[in-house]
């Protein structure tokens, strides 16, 4: 029997700041109904998915920054969400703003079954841009101020027939990302982010934003022998410009579906979760090939040391 996991990659258009919860979950709602017309199983929405990319402010009132996290989930805004996809027999990836019962502050995504049970929750464990006011760049990109970090780590989860990993937005840069969650035996990794096209410490990469989100989606999932979904929050949000480019991965590296626009836009594909068996047991095969007695510098060191 195989093992196939119907994916809909559900990128999002904008999010003004004046947007509303319930205006938001309308949208993400009507991604559910075409993802069910399309025949998925699993719908991927973005990071942050509930609101704008407020990272981009300096903002010092805590009580403004709170207003854009989630207390509860599902909260009073989001049930309708997950009650729609229980309905519609959808399980979905939601990236969102925790703000738990004792303060902490996290950039986080959930896995949802199609019985509207959270069977898995992700906490950012790469948090980019900087914790001070910047006002140099264009806009800001204060994730360092207003998120902590990770007390999770990259798990996996069992869910929809495999094996399924999560991970959030500049995650996906790093190959640790991956391989952490492939030596968890990952078939699957979800992840949503939000990307501006210009990042302001090296704006000659802006060219090549586009180009890097899936050289790093396409390598993670070749060298770990798993599917990756990637979906953007993608437009011009804000005044600020942001990447599209939501694409579902093979284990092969090969982009099989992919959005074509910036707007809210469903990409779906067909994912053999067998098809990761032809990596994991032959070039792949983490058991027989890799060499940790070789590796310690990756954990043991933060930043690079020449020798003297
Ligand atoms: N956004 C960006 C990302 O990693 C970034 C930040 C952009 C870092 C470009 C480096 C280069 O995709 C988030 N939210 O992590």
């Amino acid at each position: 029997m195989t093992r196939v996991i119907t994916v809909g990659a559900a990128q999002l258009g904008p999010i003004a700041r004046s947007d509303t919860r319930k205006q938001v979950v309308e949208r993400l709602v009507a991604h559910l109904r075409e993802a069910r017309r399309m025949g998925c199983d699993l719908v991927v929405f973005p990071e942050l998915a509930l609101t704008t990319f407020f990272p981009r402010w300096f903002m010092t009132d805590q009580a403004e920054i709170d207003s854009f996290f989630e207390r509860e989930m599902p909260g009073p805004a989001t049930r309708s969400l997950f009650d729609e996809a229980k309905r519609l027999g959808l399980g979905f990836y939601l990236g969102y703003a925790e703000l738990t019962p004792d303060g902490r502050h996290f950039n986080t995504a959930i896995l949802v079954g199609k019985d509207g049970a959270i069977i898995g929750k992700y906490r950012k464990v790469h948090l980019p841009g900087h914790a001070d006011h910047e006002p140099w760049r264009r806009f800001q990109h204060l994730e360092k101020r207003y998120f902590d970090i990770s007390d999770t780590g990259f798990k996996v989860w069992h869910g929809f027939g495999g094996i399924l990993g999560m991970a959030i937005c500049n995650d996906r840069r790093w190959p640790e990302t991956y391989r952490v969650m492939g030596l968890q035996g990952a078939e699957m990794i979800l992840l949503g982010y939000n990307t501006p096209v210009h990042n302001a410490p090296a704006p000659e990469h802006d060219d090549l934003s586009l180009f890097h989100n899936q050289l790093s989606m396409q390598a993670g999932a070749y060298q770990n022998g798993c599917w990756v979904i990637g979906v953007a929050k993608a437009g011009n949000e804000e005044g600020v410009p942001m990447i599209g480019g939501s694409q579902i991965i093979a284990p092969s590296g090969v982009t099989v579906a992919a959005t074509r626009g910036d707007g809210d836009e469903l990409a779906v594909a067909a994912c053999d979760l067998d098809a990761c068996a032809s990596y994991k047991t032959t070039t792949f095969n983490f058991a027989v090939h890799r060499m940790p007695q070789h590796y310690g510098l990756i954990t043991s060191r933060k930043g690079a040391e020449p020798p003297p």
